[in-house]
């Protein structure tokens, strides 16, 4: 099936279906339609040809991008169901998989399907098999700064001979596992999960991601997470060791705080040590439809002068500001790099939000492959999003971004352009 006529499909099936085949037996129909209509600057392309060493096939500039999924659910009863979800991946293989390209680029798979069973052995456990996403975020609705499983690409994507570098990705991995939940009291929630990371390549270049997660209330504001996880890379002898810890505080009504810090060890080859860090922090004051915040992230970076790989790894998923940040349409710059902003957010009831971030990025390592040092600024970004609901189901939105002052794109650009900028006109809808 081509991806327009699913749109179609997705487009004609408005409303949810319910049928109840028997008394306890129910089936739910339901989907996603996102697209994304962008205009995107040349100069972004050739860096990101330049940061990953390729002269890859060139994209356009302007595109329109559309990720879209059906999805069915099989309850059989209380605590048993089934969920199944068909769709496209955006981003595959290296590069968009935009509308109206190549209608062969697009392939309809299928993206999740796995049985849960609930009080699976015992009481208060559940247990989950299958093709299933899995993503942490610290503060409630965040974007992933560690692991998001299913929407993020390799965390191997960059490591080599002498360490973990930056590239710049288009890709989406699928995971197929095991995860048993426990949730039994309001201050104790915990996960463990074993996945296979699914490239598409041959079996021999899959990666595995091995975990727990511990979700801890030692009081009604505060909410403490520990995660310890394992990735297993595709080269032999490469798995990558993870501790984090998470914490989010409530200082009162209005104030919230939030922290992550992570330490990254093991081996990313088998005769290279792994030595990394990452950590985010942020402040935000709320009032009702509103709220302004400031925050700090920074992933280590290889240093060319220790023997030791400290890139940090990860299966992130964060695209907050576009140009930098998202693999879609930016550089997808995802170690090496530390990160101050800003961010405000008004809403109006019922009516359009406006959304700004605004963020310095620096490098903490020298590139020299890049011919990059640590003195060049990665870039000052400016975003800004108009969003307008139209009822609990679509949204539009209008996103405008800017990189500027950026002596790495300076550097990477044939034009020595230091500014980079794109647009994106969306639509979000479910049903
Ligand atoms: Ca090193
Ligand atoms: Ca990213
Ligand atoms: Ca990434
Ligand atoms: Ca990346």
């Amino acid at each position: 099936m081509s991806l327009p006529v699913l749109a179609v499909l997705l487009v004609t099936a408005q409303e949810p279906v319910e049928t109840r085949p028997d008394s306890a037996a129910e089936v739910s129909i339901g989907g996603f339609l996102d697209l994304a209509i962008a205009s995107v600057d040349g100069t972004l392309e050739e860096s990101r040809d330049q940061i990953n060493g390729t002269s890859g096939p060139a994209e356009e500039d302007s595109f329109v991008l559309a990720a879209a999924g059906l999805r069915l659910d099989l309850r059989w009863t209380d605590r048993h169901r089934a969920s199944l979800l068909i769709g496209n991946l955006p981003l595959d293989s290296g590069a968009r998989r935009t509308l109206g390209s190549n209608s062969e680029s697009t392939q309809i798979l299928v993206r999740e399907a796995y049985i849960e069973a609930r009080d699976f052995p015992i009481r208060s456990l559940a247990l989950r098999l299958g093709a299933q996403p899995l993503a942490f975020s610290n503060r409630y609705e965040d974007d992933p700064f560690f692991l998001d499983l299913g929407g993020s690409e390799s965390a191997w994507s960059g490591t080599g001979p002498t360490g973990t570098r930056v590239t710049a990705d288009r890709d989406t991995l699928q995971p197929v596992g095991a995860r048993v939940s426990y949730d039994a009291a309001f201050f104790l929630k915990a996960q463990l999960f074993a996945f296979t990371l699914r490239e598409g390549g041959a079996p021999s270049d899959d990666e595995s991601a091995i975990g727990l997660a511990v979700s801890t209330k030692p009081g009604d504001r505060t909410t403490v997470k520990l995660w310890n996880t394992l990735f297993s890379g595709p080269d032999s002898g490469a798995s990558v060791w993870t501790a984090g810890l998470g914490v989010v505080h409530a200082l009162d009504d209005d104030w919230l705080s939030a922290a992550e810090l992570y330490s990254q060890f093991g081996k990313s080859r088998e005769s290279l040590d792994k030595n990394a860090w990452a950590a985010t922090a942020s402040l935000r004051r709320s009032w009702e439809e509103t709220w302004v915040e400031i925050a700090y992230e920074a992933a280590s970076g290889n240093d060319p002068g220790d023997p030791d790989d400290e890139g940090w790894q990860s299966y992130e998923s964060t695209r907050r500001l576009l140009v930098v940040q998202s693999p879609e349409f930016g550089l997808d710059w995802d170690t090496n790099y530390a990160l101050a902003r800003a961010g405000a957010e008004m809403r109006w009831k019922e009516g359009p939000s406006i959304r700004v971030d605004v963020g310095l990025f620096r490098l903490l390592q020298d590139i020299p492959a890049l011919g990059l040092r640590t003195r060049h600024c990665l870039g000052i970004e400016a975003d800004g999003r108009l969003t307008l609901r139209l009822n609990e189901n679509a949204a539009v939105s209008l996103a405008l971004a800017g990189l500027f002052s950026s002596e790495v794109l300076e550097r990477l650009t044939p034009e020595a352009e230091e500014s980079a900028w794109l647009a994106t006109l969306g639509t979000d809808l479910r049903f």
